[in-house]
């Protein structure tokens, strides 16, 4: 077996990557003949990269046990000065006696071994890779999923599952809906009762739950060796129903819509009363007391606590659906909270509406989510956010939200921003949703999945997969590229889905699409 010259391959081979299982699909892929044959594999090289693919690779072998140590690591991860790769980017090169990633960061190394944990197959006489050369590096240096532990609490262990889902494609941003008008699940030491009273129960019959310091603090680590960052959302000044089951004064009195009641009435579902628990869906009722100076000392409490908390740079404020705040309130409420979060050190995020705020503080990041072709003032006020010197988090419901229904029938997931099949969820680019946002100015691409109809893994997993590894492909891979088309994606789905099903997730392929 000799390797084939890379540089005797074609620039850029049409179709190369289509048959191979890679999702997201590299910068440059060079396929060569045939496969490498490794009887067992070793690796060595950067210890925290090592450490962590082996433990995969154990995982991947099943129960095959430790594999006998090979004489020399014949999987070497390297650490280089090479300008060739750029930020989080690597190289993995198949040779004949071994396979070479190089990076310039752990994070590339790391990046590396997701690839190589994609192509390898365990057969009779060992490990099997195709051989190839790539070179590779995200378009997006914000590739986030979003998790909603306030409508259902999702425990440690299964936050740390889905932090596996997410990384091995290569996502590497986590942003945690930490509370909402269902539920508080994060210990705030400053204001204890907000765990105490209002943590129990969720958006339906379930228990509820929340995080103690210590429970963060392990989830932040454990997402922090996967080069995962940990972006703990407070949604303020609406989602706060639960604020008001701990202290009732904090909060106005729920704003009840005649079309709240008429939904509430059409799903069975209860109307919120200030003050008592609340287990429906209905959003944009509740608010946080904007003229009490009692507010602000709340908010600035728990905003560092949370801080202090976070090593990551960043700190979600919310600021979505405050229907029952009016304009005049949600400015002076964004505006205080925003440089609140700003004298943490931290940078703040807020989902799109906030930008309608002049005063915001300088800087701070916007999550849009509306819908793929903006509508209403939607784009201008995502576009504040760039001339206010902060970057763009793009999350167009009607594309990248996970709870959305792929298809009518689907038992879980809502519809109201529309049914979102898998080609749906592929077929958009960061790039061409608002007009004059520079890509430069796009920090990147985040999936929340909502959990108010996910109550379990399973349940999560199901409305996630396949349409994540479409968004971690959007997040990922470069705009232009013979591979980077609809029916290639579907092909590399294909020729992944054997390996998805075996680590426990069932991928349903469309069969009827593309
Ligand atoms: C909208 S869009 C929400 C959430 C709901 C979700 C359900 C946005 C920032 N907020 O409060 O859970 O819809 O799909």
């Amino acid at each position: 077996m000799v390797l084939t010259d890379a540089k005797t391959l074609p620039e850029d081979p049409i179709d190369s990557a289509h048959s191979l299982p890679l999702i997201p699909l590299p910068a440059h892929v060079r396929p060569a003949e045939g496969h490498l044959l490794l009887p067992s594999l070793e690796v060595e090289g950067d210890p925290a990269t090592v450490a962590l693919m082996r433990e995969d690779l154990r995982r991947l072998a099943g129960t095959a046990g430790p594999e006998a140590a090979h004489a020399a690591g014949n999987v070497v991860l390297a650490l280089t000065d090479d300008a060739s790769t750029g930020p989080e980017g690597y190289i993995l090169d198949t040779r004949d006696d071994g396979i070479r990633i190089t990076a310039r960061d752990s994070a590339g190394l790391y990046y590396g071994t997701r690839t190589l944990l994609q192509l390898l197959r365990r057969t009779d006489e060992g490990w099997s890779v195709p051989r190839i050369l790539i070179e590779d590096a995200p378009r997006f240096a914000y590739r986030g999923v979003m998790l909603d532990v306030a409508r259902h609490f999702f425990s440690v262990s299964e936050v740390k599952a889905y932090i596996d889902r997410a990384v091995a494609l290569k996502f590497n941003h986590l942003h945690l809906h930490l509370t909402d008008d269902q539920g508080w699940r994060i210990q705030i030491d400053a204001w204890p009762l907000l765990t105490e009273r209002a943590s129990a129960g969720d958006a339906g019959e379930g228990p509820g739950g929340f995080f103690t310091k210590d429970d963060y603090r392990h989830i932040v680590e454990y997402a922090a060796d996967r080069h995962m960052t940990v972006v703990p959302e407070i949604d303020l000044p609406g989602h706060t129903h639960a604020v008001g089951v701990a202290y009732p004064d904090l909060v106005e009195e729920p704003w009840i819509t005649d079309q709240l009641v008429a939904e509430a009435e059409r799903l069975a579902q209860p109307v919120p009363v200030h003050g008592e628990h609340f287990s429906g869906w209905a959003v944009g009722h509740s608010s946080l007391r904007i003229g009490e100076e009692r507010t602000y000392d709340f908010v600035k409490d728990v905003l560092d606590e949370v801080a202090a908390m976070t090593p990551g740079p960043y700190l979600h404020i919310g600021g979505d659906e405050c229907l029952g705040t009016s304009p005049a309130d949600f400015a002076v409420f964004m505006t205080r909270a925003t440089h609140l979060v700003g004298e943490t050190g931290k940078t703040p995020i807020a989902w799109h509406e906030a930008g309608a705020v002049h005063d915001i503080a300088e800087g701070t990041v916007g999550q849009y989510w509306g819908s793929v072709v903006p509508q209403g003032s939607h784009a201008e006020e995502a576009t504040r956010f760039v001339t206010g010197g902060g970057g763009l988090i793009l999350s167009p419901s009607d594309r990248t939200y996970l709870d959305m229904k792929p298809d009518a029938e689907f038992p879980l997931g809502l519809d109201w921003a529309g049914i979102v099949p898998l080609r749906t969820a592929y077929d958009w680019d960061p790039a061409d949703v608002v007009a004059g946002v520079a890509e430069s100015a796009i920090l990147g691409v985040e999936a929340p999945l909502w959990t108010e109809t996910v109550e379990s893994l399973e349940d999560a997993d199901a409305l996630v997969f396949p349409r994540l590894t479409a968004h971690a492909e959007t997040a990922w891979s470069p705009r232009e590229g013979a591979d980077r088309t609809w029916e290639s994606y579907l092909s590399r789905l294909t020729a992944l889905a054997p390996a998805l099903r075996t680590s426990g997730i069932d991928v349903t392929l469309p069969a009827d699409e593309g």
